[in-house]
């Protein structure tokens, strides 16, 4: 849990959790300026709940089974019992408008138990280890109620996009959910958002740690007592059985038998935490690690060398740090792996810019780490070949490798995580009824999404000049713009220049000016704007005392001056009619305009144009009306702000604008 304690020190947060202790009473307490709220559990609870429930069902069930899940109804029971203490513990702390996030696997009951006591709050749920293919979920027991109580969440986010679908079937199966587009769930009414967030680590805390003077001669130090081997081969894990330690020793072997007369240019290191000491899978599992490390190290050690140097103890940060800066090849193998942070340490830590990393593809941090040497775990001759071509890498090919990884630790790390996940928290400022119509436009094959610029994508401010973008509802509407199918402008009754001074040119959007009267090119549908001009020009040139004015979407001919005004008149008319124009009769000025009339046909066109089966537009002004009166069933209308209106939809203001595109970025993505 270290990746959340950043999180909670910037946010003014509660942590409702167990302090670890069976039987103790705490009361609750300040520490590391996090709010902690105890709940307490008694040590048949612990027993039930956390050694069997969690440990023994559904740590095992939820890792492919790699070892037997058991399933006992009095390990259920204190399950289902301490989630009820954990949602009492935390409605509780919860006020109105607050959001609630709940981590992991021990508190899958606690979003539907929280919910029916705080309707109003923002539940979210955060799952740290893979959710199981259906196949292997379906034994569960209680699968229906497990299912149920995640629903209870408004987003559940995941390690991978695996998961996410995983859960999405069970929810189907089990709970009767339906899926609304590719990312949300309706349940009892209401839409749940899978959410697929993998976690980080706080990159640069290992990058200045790793970089420190200390840590560097420590990592120095720890070669030299290793006996100054040639290639330091490490791996760090909880002592777990999916963390496939064994057969990466015996991969670490296989590269010894591979090298008879040179082995001792390789020295391997586990370091390793205990965890879990009273599950007898663990106990046992510690002791077949031990047997295999004396043996290998029987078999191949020789005077002044040890092969494999195994650490059973929980390290502090700066000395891993030190283990992870000596370490040429980290091996992570896990035979399954929600994400495994180790992967990301080891690659924030090396701040020379080289090392390799060989990674199970099993691990969801394979879904991220593409460029580390990627392998199945349990093909312990691949994982031996894994080794022999790391160590035979140059600097050269491992720097190219390393800097693809670093570049990912560094702009995915845990404050983008928290972001993503509190952002998609936050989401809910729009009514579910708007998030329900926005998920099913986001399934148009094309989809136009508009919105109108001041009051909408910018706040009012006093100084018209001076409306600047409300930025993450303009980054929305250019995410958008990125996405295949999907057609985003921005139309507004400012002249398209002073639009494109203040929105910054954002990329992919097209802004449409002078309300639906200018576009990018001049023009739409192929309207020549140039050769209007050149036709009027001559007209003007042909009737003495007419004069020509340049529009942005056109041009006029004023003739109060003309010697036969009737004449210079008709032959505009004329040469506007040839040109599709409107055709604007003024007081002694004939004006023609290409383009659309209104807002409201601008959008019709672009509709057509592109032919999009669904249009979202989000407006503030009587102008937009123009637009909600054309919108169809199919179509989303949005009115931002107050009065009368013909949308179906409402939201406060630009931020709400911002969680809606969000929300149908996501919905789409
Ligand atoms: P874990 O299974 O514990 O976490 P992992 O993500 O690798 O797996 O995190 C282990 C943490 O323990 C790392 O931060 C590491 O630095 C630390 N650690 C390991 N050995 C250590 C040692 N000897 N001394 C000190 N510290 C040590 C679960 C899931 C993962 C998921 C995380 C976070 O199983 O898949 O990545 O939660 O969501």
């Amino acid at each position: 849990m270290r990746a959340l304690v950043p999180v909670l020190q910037r946010s003014d947060g509660a942590w409702v959790g167990w302090h670890g202790s069976a039987g103790v009473q705490h009361e609750p307490f300040e520490h590391d300026g996090i709010s902690q709220v105890p709940v307490d559990l008694s040590e048949e609870e612990v027993d039930g709940f956390y050694h069997g429930f969690c440990n023994g069902t559904l740590w095992p069930l939820y890792h492919d089974a790699i070892v037997a899940p058991e399933f006992h109804r009095h390990w259920w029971r204190p399950y289902a019992r301490v989630n009820e203490r954990y949602a009492e513990g935390a409605a509780e702390v919860l006020r109105d408008g607050d959001v609630a996030w709940v981590q992991d696997y021990q508190l899958q009951l606690v979003p539907s138990m929280l919910r029916d006591r705080r309707p109003v709050a923002t539940v979210g749920f955060y799952l740290h280890i893979p959710f199981p293919p259906i196949e292997i979920f379906s034994r569960l027991p209680w699968r229906r109620e497990i299912v149920e109580g995640l629903l209870g969440a408004d987003v559940v986010a995941f390690q991978t996009r695996r998961s996410a679908d995983n859960f999405a079937r069970a929810a189907r199966r089990y709970g009767g959910a339906e899926s609304v587009g590719r990312r949300d769930l309706r349940w009892q009414g209401r839409l749940v958002h899978l959410q697929p967030a993998p976690i980080a680590i706080d990159t640069a805390q290992f990058e200045e740690l790793a970089a420190s003077p200390e840590v560097q001669e420590r990592a120095a130090a720890l070669l030299h007592e290793l006996g100054g081997v040639e290639h330091l081969i490490l791996g760090v894990d909880r002592l777990d059985y999916t963390k496939g330690i064994d057969l990466r020793l015996k991969a670490f072997a296989g590269l010894l038998e591979n090298h008879p007369d040179d082995k001792r240019r390789f020295a391997f290191v586990q370091l390793a935490v205990p965890s879990r000491e009273h599950v007898p899978a663990y106990q046992q599992l510690r002791m077949e690690i031990e047997q295999l490390v004396g043996r290998i190290n029987g078999d191949h050690g020789e005077a002044g060398w040890t092969p494999v140097s195994y650490l059973y103890r929980s390290l502090p940060l700066e000395e891993l740090v030190a283990y992870y800066v000596a370490a040429d090849v980290m091996l992570v193998t896990p035979l399954r792996d929600g994400m495994n942070l180790v992967a990301k340490e080891y690659v924030a830590s090396r701040a020379g810019g080289d090392g390799v990393l060989v990674l199970s593809e099993f691990a969801g941090a394979a879904e991220q780490l593409r460029s580390g040497v990627i392998v199945n775990p349990y093909d312990v001759d691949g994982v031996t070949g894994a080794l022999e071509f790391a160590t035979s890498m140059t600097r050269r090919q491992q720097r190219a490798r390393m800097r693809r990884l670093q570049r990912t630790v560094r702009e995915e790390d845990v404050f983008a995580w928290a972001d993503q996940c509190l952002s998609t928290l936050e989401m809910p400022v729009i009514g579910a009824e708007l998030r329900q119509a926005l998920a099913t436009a986001a399934e148009a094959p094309v989809l136009v999404v508009a919105a109108d610029y001041d009051g909408t994508l910018a706040p009012i401010v006093a100084d018209p000049a001076a409306a600047a973008p409300h930025g993450p509802a303009l980054d929305a509407l250019v995410a958008l713009a990125g996405i295949d199918g999907v057609e985003a402008m921005i139309v507004s009754g400012r002249s398209r220049e002073a639009l494109a001074s203040l929105a910054g040119a954002p990329e992919g959007v097209v802004l449409v000016g002078s309300h639906g009267a200018e576009w990018p090119d001049g023009s739409l549908d192929g309207e020549d704007p140039a050769r209007l001009v050149e036709e009027l020009a001559a007209v003007a040139d042909r009737y003495e005392g007419t004069l020509l004015e340049a529009k942005p979407a056109g041009a006029a001919l004023h003739y109060r001056e003309a010697r036969s005004p009737g004449d210079a008149a008709a032959a505009a008319r004329e040469v506007g009619a040839r040109h599709g124009a409107r055709v604007i009769d003024g007081k002694l000025v004939v004006e023609l305009l290409l383009g659309s009339a209104d807002k409201g046909e601008a959008i019709r066109r672009v509709r057509e144009r592109a032919g999009a089966a669904a249009v979202v537009f989000f407006g503030d002004d009587t102008t937009d009306e123009d637009v909600f009166a054309t919108l169809d069933d199919g179509d989303v209308g949005v009115k931002v702000g107050g009065g009368d209106t013909r949308a179906r939809f409402r939201v406060d203001d630009p931020e709400g604008v911002a969680a809606a595109l969000q929300w149908l970025a996501e919905a789409r993505g």
